[in-house]
């Protein structure tokens, strides 16, 4: 499908979606959290899609709301609670619960639900003149999109209530040391570095990478003893795999494994 505000581009498993309406920072307006709600549907079904980068056309990744279609804010003519619920929550669940992994590149500026979408994906390759911005507060507004749960859990209560309280920028160097950025990378290194990660996942055993997936998200909410028996669960659906089978052949024959991510 054509988007107005998305490109997407498929190589070697890896689909990379980028978000694309520079001159407003990326910022979402309606089209884009539509496309993107039915990019992010169509990769989580696609089974040729192993690996998926999300990243940002110019200087941002993505600046949240576009807050010119905001211009009425507080007379209540938009609910927020609705906008959250019909686009923003549906959004962030999709990246969340696809059982395949997730990259942000992020290239730039993520602000306000931008920076809950960088948070959400699995992993964050991070270009050096990047930020993350909890900018919310600086509206009068609380953080949304999921950054209640993904701060704090990346980088511990207290960093994450500053970061809310204050709206500052967290620059890429200390978004590293918390541990919000897996990497950083000079800018123009950006893409290629991620994709490099990316290949490397694409080739991985798909299945039990969601699967995994599926039980550190869910072992974030439960107890030891529910993450000890979901997780033979899912062991026990990998263990019947054709990638677990190609993985114990290529170790007994001393070779490379070639997943089909079955
Ligand atoms: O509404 C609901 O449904 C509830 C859900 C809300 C979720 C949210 O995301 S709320 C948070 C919304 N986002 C923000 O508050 C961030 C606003 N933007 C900024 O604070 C700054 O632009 C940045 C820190 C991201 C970048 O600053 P800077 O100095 O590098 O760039 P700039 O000059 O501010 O912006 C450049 C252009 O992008 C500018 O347009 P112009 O003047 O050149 O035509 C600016 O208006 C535009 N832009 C930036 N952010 C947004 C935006 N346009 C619309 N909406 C934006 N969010």
């Amino acid at each position: 499908m054509a988007y107005e505000t998305l490109l997407t581009e498929d190589a070697q498993g890896v689909r990379t979606i980028t978000l694309n309406r520079p001159g407003a920072l990326n910022a979402f307006n309606e089209t884009l959290k539509d496309e993107l709600i039915d990019a992010l549907k169509a990769a989580a079904r696609d089974m040729a899609v192993r690996c998926l980068v999300i990243t940002g056309t110019g200087r941002a990744f993505c600046a949240g709301q576009d807050l010119k279609d905001r211009s009425g804010a507080g007379s209540g003519q938009v609910s927020f609670g609705a906008s959250l619920r019909d686009k923003y929550n549906p959004m962030i669940l999709s990246v969340r619960t696809m059982e395949k992994p997730v990259i942000a590149a992020v290239n730039g500026v993520a602000a306000g639900a931008g920076c809950s979408l960088a948070l959400a994906c699995d992993l964050r390759v991070v270009a050096d003149k990047a930020s993350f911005i909890q900018s919310f507060v600086k509206i009068g507004l609380v953080p949304d999109s999921g950054a209640t749960f993904l701060l704090p859990r990346l980088v511990g209560l207290g960093r994450a209530l500053e970061l809310a309280f204050t709206g500052d920028p967290l620059d890429a160097g200390t978004a590293l040391d918390l541990g919000v950025a897996n990497s950083v990378v000079p800018g123009e290194s950006l893409m290629t570095a991620t994709m490099d990660l990316a290949n490397r996942l694409a080739r991985g055993p798909t299945r039990a990478i969601g699967l995994t997936k599926r039980a550190m998200n869910r072992a974030l909410l439960v107890d030891l003893e529910s993450a000890l028996d979901y997780e033979a669960d899912m062991q026990e659906i990998v263990g019947r795999s054709p990638d677990f089978a190609e993985g114990v052949s290529s170790f007994m024959e001393k070779r490379e494994p070639r997943f089909s991510g079955q």
